[in-house]
């Protein structure tokens, strides 16, 4: 099969924010008397901001929030973490990805981007990465979390392909039934590597260069 695109998930696929969203999370819900963990952060991977602080207030025993109370708790939640993402740097993306993604656009393969983050176009300037994406599908151009399809769609489309045409790249189970809900095919790294629903398994991030061959 010749596939024409390739559509990444970032966080936990190109980069690794997590123990960002964590120290930025746990401040929020310690000035809020709120339990939270490494392992309640393990379930925000992948999931929208509002949803992830959702999960996060499952645990709150105040009085309802409204909205606007929500979104206040929300972005101070960015404004920690937009803090934490000043110190990334070039050398926070290994060797092995940047050399990955050079040699797909060498092969004539289109690149997106997919990912829930509203910070992702930041990070992939921080990181000096932005200029190897032909297109940026994000938390800004979407209404729907994964594992709905749309921000994949989005990328395909940016793109100008279909997305029976393009391969997805993802970490989280979700993302991966993203994909396959969206009629792409998903490659699976870290967890996602075998989830049931998985086409190609990746040990490494250069293991894509046999699916592009
Ligand atoms: P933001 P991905 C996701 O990125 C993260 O995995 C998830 O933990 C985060 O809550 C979400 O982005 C939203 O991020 O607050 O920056 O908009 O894995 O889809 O690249
Ligand atoms: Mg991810």
């Amino acid at each position: 099969m010749n596939y024409k695109g390739i559509i990444f998930d970032l966080d936990g696929v190109i980069v690794f924010t997590d123990k960002y969203h964590y120290q930025a999370w746990k401040t929020v819900a310690d000035e809020m008397g709120i339990y939270f963990d490494e392992q309640i952060n393990h379930r925000l991977r992948g999931v929208s901001r509002m949803d992830s602080l959702d999960i996060i207030l499952e645990r709150y025993e105040g009085a309802p929030l409204s909205q606007e109370e929500k979104n206040v708790i929300a972005e101070k939640k960015n404004n920690i973490y937009r803090e934490l993402l000043q110190t990334m740097s070039p050398a926070d993306v290994t060797d092995e990805v940047r050399d990955t993604l050079k040699e797909l656009r060498n092969r004539g393969i289109k690149i997106s981007l997919g990912s829930s983050s509203k910070n992702a176009k930041f990070i992939l300037e921080k990181v000096e990465l932005i200029d190897l994406f032909d297109a940026i599908s994000d938390g800004t151009n979407i209404t729907r979390s994964k594992p709905d399809p749309e921000v994949f769609l989005k990328g395909a489309e940016f793109l100008g392909l279909n997305p029976e045409d393009c391969v997805v790249v993802e970490d989280a189970d979700a993302g991966i039934e993203a994909a396959v809900a969206g009629g792409m095919h998903p490659a699976g790294i870290g967890e996602a590597r075998d989830y049931v629903k998985t086409e190609f398994k990746l040990d490494t991030f250069s293991d894509l260069l046999k699916i592009f061959e």
